[in-house]
């Protein structure tokens, strides 16, 4: 039996997983090889499933936990990708909040799946911002130390640290972060890549492509730190139709974009921290993509369309530090101010928001 490649590339919220798998995939595809896509999230309606099936990738999810509570729900979605278009590599991504995935799920795929999957490495990227502050030891980094804690464990599991948006890096700071990275990790292979521009990108897929990864010994973790670092992470995913009774056409571009700037202001007013705000709006076969990954940062426009529509359906997903319900008011009340400010109608359905609960891996194998 042929057995499919299966890889995963993880990191933080933010940090760049759905971007740089998006060109991995299209490197693969451009081989000749078929790629399905495995995505993942804690809740329903996911920005990343639409935006990478918008691409063309062919994409199936597991969602309402994380791959290791749902181990069985990533072998069920694995193999229903197998059956419908036997992919030679598939790429999953989990959750950005999530570690201790070497043993929770790499290893439970080789021990119990080997004659169906064959691993490649586990990635890891972080946001360069991110690792400055935490591995630099900044005192405020905006960033809880529990929060700190996952960061760091998925860096100690990884077998290959990636270093993403170095686009955004000078020479210096770029060298000053690999060496804290070498410190912290010694031996630990570390590359620095833009999965954006595709920077280096070529360094990244000759290490997804080695056959002879020597996995680092599995970290332990303390899950009661674990669990309290993803608990502290307002959760929502919503959708919020937009339809312009006058007739009167809006562009898709502005709405994304209005709403996570209003959605930022909203919840720094409201004392939080946003990890990642995104929205997809998607009208008439169009699709528009806003992010943004930190206070200090604007909102970007990372998918643009084009598209100027009279009726949109905007998928919200806002993970922030602060209180789900908080969350909730507040998103909630920008949708209504953003349609009052395009002068359209406003539906919000479908809204889940919640604190992630403690993981509970289906299995634990170490390496
Ligand atoms: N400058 C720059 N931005 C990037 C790069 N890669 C991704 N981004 C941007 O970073 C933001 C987050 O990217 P995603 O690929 O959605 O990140 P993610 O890790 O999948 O996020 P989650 O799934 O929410 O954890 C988007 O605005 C991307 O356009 C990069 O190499 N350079
Ligand atoms: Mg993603």
């Amino acid at each position: 039996m042929k057995r499919t490649r299966f890889l995963m590339v993880g990191g933080f919220l933010g940090a760049g997983k759905t971007t740089a798998i998006a060109r991995l995939a299209r490197h693969y595809m451009d081989q000749g090889l078929k790629v399905g896509i495995v995505t993942n999230d804690q809740a329903y309606g996911l920005v990343d499933t639409l935006s990478l099936r918008a691409q063309g990738f062919k994409v199936g999810e597991v969602t309402g936990a994380c791959f290791c509570c749902k181990f069985n729900d990533l072998i069920a979605t694995a193999e229903q990708l197998s059956q419908e278009d036997q992919p030679d590599v598939i790429i999953a991504e989990p959750v950005g909040s999530c570690t201790d995935l070497m043993a929770t799920v790499m290893e439970p795929l080789r021990q119990l799946y080997g004659e169906a999957y064959e691993l490649g490495p586990l990635a890891v990227l972080l946001k360069p911002e991110h690792g400055q502050k935490i591995l630099g030891g900044e005192s405020d980094v905006g960033f809880s130390p529990k929060a700190a804690y996952i960061f760091l464990k998925q860096l100690e599991e990884a077998d290959v640290v990636v270093v993403n948006k170095i686009d955004k890096l000078s020479a210096d700071e770029r060298t000053q972060l690999t060496r804290l990275l070498a410190e912290r990790f010694p031996g630990k292979q570390v590359l620095a890549v833009s999965g954006r521009a595709g920077s280096n990108f070529a360094e990244l897929i000759t290490a997804m492509n080695r056959r002879d990864a020597q996995h680092a010994p599995t970290p332990e973790v303390d899950y009661d730190i674990y669990a309290e670092g993803e608990a502290e992470l307002g959760w929502l995913n919503a959708m919020v139709r937009l339809h312009s009774h006058t007739g009167r056409r809006f562009r898709l571009d502005d709405v994304v974009v209005r709403l996570v700037e209003r959605l930022e202001s909203a919840v720094r007013a409201a004392g939080g921290e946003p990890a990642h705000l995104k929205i997809l709006g998607a009208a008439d076969g169009a699709t528009a993509i806003a992010n943004l990954v930190s206070s200090t940062q604007d909102a970007e426009l990372s998918l643009r369309s084009g598209a100027e529509t009279t009726a949109a359906e905007l998928t919200v997903n806002a993970r922030v530090a602060l209180a789900p319900e908080m969350l909730a008011e507040l998103v909630e009340r920008e949708s209504a101010a953003l349609a009052d400010e395009f002068a359209v109608e406003c539906a919000l359905s479908d809204l889940q928001s919640f604190r992630p609960g403690r993981p509970v891996p289906t299995h634990r194998l170490q390496t």
